[in-house]
């Protein structure tokens, strides 16, 4: 068992008679296929069903007997039949539903969609109910995705080098293509199918401008004929300079009429090549990206070039708000807001601000975006990091669906209280917006794909969060456990309970108390507290929580560099005022006195300690029920994350031990005598150093 099945395993369902049930409830099977899709659908479940019940059921053209009926109102008539028109009203393109329904003496069970898209979706939500041993003789489902474009961002380079990705190589082999479509291919999309994701960006932000050319478009084309049969679409990301560095122009000006040519006939050699492909991303000054800045011009001016591009053949653009340069004065935290916020309404309306959920960079915690609920009339795609590029890579357990749902949940008060970061991202301020969510993949050639076995889940939450961003993570990782692991009650409520901890106690021994960026400054793994030789302030961790003598934290009250200014005055007031503002953003927005009384009642710097010993304490905790667990989960899975969570020990005692001491030398305050002494001093953590840290090498 190496992990490579992910959550699709189907091995037989163990309990005798539930799989029994089963099927007889689905003995014989309607199901016309006639297209890519539906063949796809319909062998994902042939092979669902002979896995899981170890029976395939009958194939019939009308049913005799109980039936799993699957299909759209163009080609089953029972699913044409006016008891389920007004559910297929409501269900959109992507959108399924599925019923038991009693007739003629039999018991069918009834998979309906308006498009073969739907009707691949309610296969694998079937699947899923099986999998996660659910009833299914009273079923009424009907389900559809809360936004449209539900997107895997990869940061893969051409040479196959993966920026900030923990799990080997990018499983893009451009060299093969376009003739050697690896089987990966199909299996990557099929995982994504079974959660709702609808596109792929396939290449690194950081964009080389080859990719753009024929020789690799052809190689884009490969990979998308594999992934279309599972209804997923694919993206590029273009470098703004392109028409310069492959297009032989003198300049990469949007205004410039031959710039515009270029892109335009750029589109169409793409739409050429892969009819369905679904756009652009962006990223453009920001971190030495070429841009339309360089020109004069603004974000709008770039991406509303770009949209025109792509709109006749209904492409879109995902246009990066992750900006920021050596000009921000005082705060970084602002850059991207101030440069966006007076481009509200100047955009296409397939330009879609793709925005990070928080405004430094995919921190362990982060208050919410000020962006969100900021563009009323500008659609905006919430951005996540799935691969953990600051949560300990793929050597930490963190599950993250609780740090989404935080920002999801978050309250922008944009329009009065209950303007929640979902309702601007699901449409519901404007209905007129596109909608979207994307995630910066963690997938790579590792025979598991994600380096961990418990990182899977992040890739799975993450299709399951977009697909519909009200569920719960507990919820999620119920699913996700039963899928991958086991349907065992005492598994699933122990490992459950850690996973849902897993998030915080990550913050608590990296960055509690909204303390931030403070990982090592080359590289990211590892405390770097200390560090402060980069060549721009706002790479180095002493610029984000200003430790000194007088105490600690980013000052972006009003009386600072008044970041919180950029947030609806009912937020601003929260987060500027102590009184209100939550704990765990307290030195995000505040500086504080090292003997400032917290709401505990004990002072900041103990507070602090505390957060780190518990941290590493709660690690310690998670590997003892992980030990407990041996008799539920094959041995090489289960002494992999045992492995693994030594490291995590390992790693959580450092960053404790590294970030107690090292602002202690600040505070001069004692590690109270309850703890115990840290492990060495802090000099030798200081000596450390990881070379060659997976995800920082090659070129892109
Ligand atoms: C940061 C990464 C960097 C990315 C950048 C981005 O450190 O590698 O290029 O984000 O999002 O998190 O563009």
């Amino acid at each position: 068992e190496d992990g490579y099945r992910l959550w699709l395993r189907y091995d037989a369902i163990s309990n005798k008679s539930l799989a029994q049930s089963y099927r007889s409830a689905i003995s014989q099977l309607v199901f016309p296929a006639r297209n890519p899709v539906l063949d796809a659908a319909k062998k994902e479940l042939r092979s669902g069903l002979k896995g899981l019940l170890q029976h395939q059921p009958a194939e019939v053209k009308t049913a005799t007997g109980n039936a799993l009926v699957i299909g759209m109102p163009q080609n089953n008539s029972l699913v044409a039949g006016a008891q389920f028109k007004t559910v297929l009203n409501g269900l959109g393109t992507d959108g399924y539903f599925i019923r038991s329904v009693a007739t003629g003496g039999k018991n069918c069970l009834v998979i309906g969609a308006n498009t073969d898209k739907g009707v691949l979706y309610g296969v694998f939500n079937l699947l899923r109910l099986l999998q996660t041993n659910k009833p299914i003789d009273h079923l009424n489902t009907a389900d559809q995705p809360s936004v449209t474009y539900r997107i895997l961002d990869h940061w893969d380079n051409l040479n196959r080098t993966v920026e900030r990705g923990y799990a080997g190589f990018s499983i893009w082999n451009w060299h093969k293509l376009p003739e050697f479509i690896d089987p990966r291919y199909l299996d990557y999309a099929r995982a994504n199918a079974s959660i709702g994701i609808n596109g792929t960006v396939l290449n690194n932000v950081n964009a080389n401008a080859l990719s753009l050319t024929n020789q690799y478009l052809v190689k884009a084309a490969a990979i998308a004929n594999a992934l279309r049969p599972y209804g997923i679409r694919v993206y590029l990301s273009a470098r703004f300079s392109a028409p310069i560095e492959i297009g032989g122009l003198k300049t990469a000006d949007p205004l410039d009429p031959t710039v515009k040519k270029w892109w335009a006939d750029k589109a169409d050699e793409i739409y050429r090549l892969i009819p369905d492909f679904g756009g652009f991303l962006v990223k453009a000054n920001s971190e030495g990206q070429p841009g339309p800045q360089s020109y004069g011009r603004n974000h709008a001016d770039g991406a509303n070039m770009l949209a025109d591009a792509v709109a006749p053949h209904h492409g879109i653009v995902m246009w990066r708000a992750f900006v920021y340069d050596n000009n921000v004065p005082d705060d970084r935290a602002k850059q991207a807001y101030n440069e966006f916020k007076p481009l509200d309404g100047q955009f296409r309306s397939n330009v879609i601000i793709q925005v990070k959920n928080g405004a430094i960079d995919f921190q362990p915690r982060e208050p919410f975006h000020p962006l969100f609920g900021a563009m009323p009339k500008t659609a905006l795609m919430l951005e996540l990091q799935i691969t953990q590029e600051y949560l300990g890579f793929s050597t930490h357990l963190v599950y993250e669906a609780p740090l989404v749902k935080e920002c999801l949940d978050a309250d922008t008060y944009s329009a009065g209280k209950g303007s929640t970061v979902v309702k601007v991202l699901t449409g519901k301020m404007n209905p007129d917006l596109i909608t979207g969510i994307a995630g910066v993949a963690n997938i790579g050639t590792d025979m598991n794909w994600c380096g961990h076995p418990f990182a899977q889940a992040n890739w799975y939450a993450f299709g399951r969060l977009a697909w519909n961003p009200a569920q719960t993570s507990t919820a999620i990782a119920d699913d996700w456990l039963r899928m991958t692991f086991s349907n065992s009650q005492t598994f699933v409520a122990d490992v459950k309970k850690f996973m849902l901890q897993s998030r915080e106690n990550t913050v608590n021994y990296m960055t509690p108390l909204g303390l931030h960026h403070i990982m090592a400054a080359t590289g990211h793994y590892g405390p770097g507290p200390w560090d402060n030789n980069l060549s721009r302030a706002d790479w180095n961790p002493i610029y984000y929580h200003k430790a000194d003598a007088n105490g600690i934290g980013f000052d972006r009250t009003t009386q600072g560099s008044n970041a919180v200014g950029q947030y609806a005055p009912q937020v601003r007031d929260a987060f500027n005022n102590l009184a209100a503002c939550p704990d765990i953003y307290l030195l995000w927005f505040h500086h504080l006195p090292w003997n400032y009384k917290m709401r505990s009642g004990e002072t900041l710097w103990n507070e602090l300690v505390d957060h780190y010993y518990r941290g590493v304490d709660s690690v310690r905790a998670m590997q003892q029920i992980w030990n407990r667990m041996g008799t539920y989960v094959d041995s090489e899975r289960f002494t992999e994350v045992q492995q693994l969570m030594n490291i995590q020990l390992n790693e959580a005692t450092r960053w404790r031990d590294a970030c107690v001491q090292y602002f202690q030398t600040f505070s001069n305050m004692p590690i109270p005598a309850k703890y115990p002494r840290p492990l060495h001093p802090l000099q030798y953590y200081k000596d450390q150093r990881f070379n060659f840290v997976p995800g920082t090498g090659g070129s892109n």
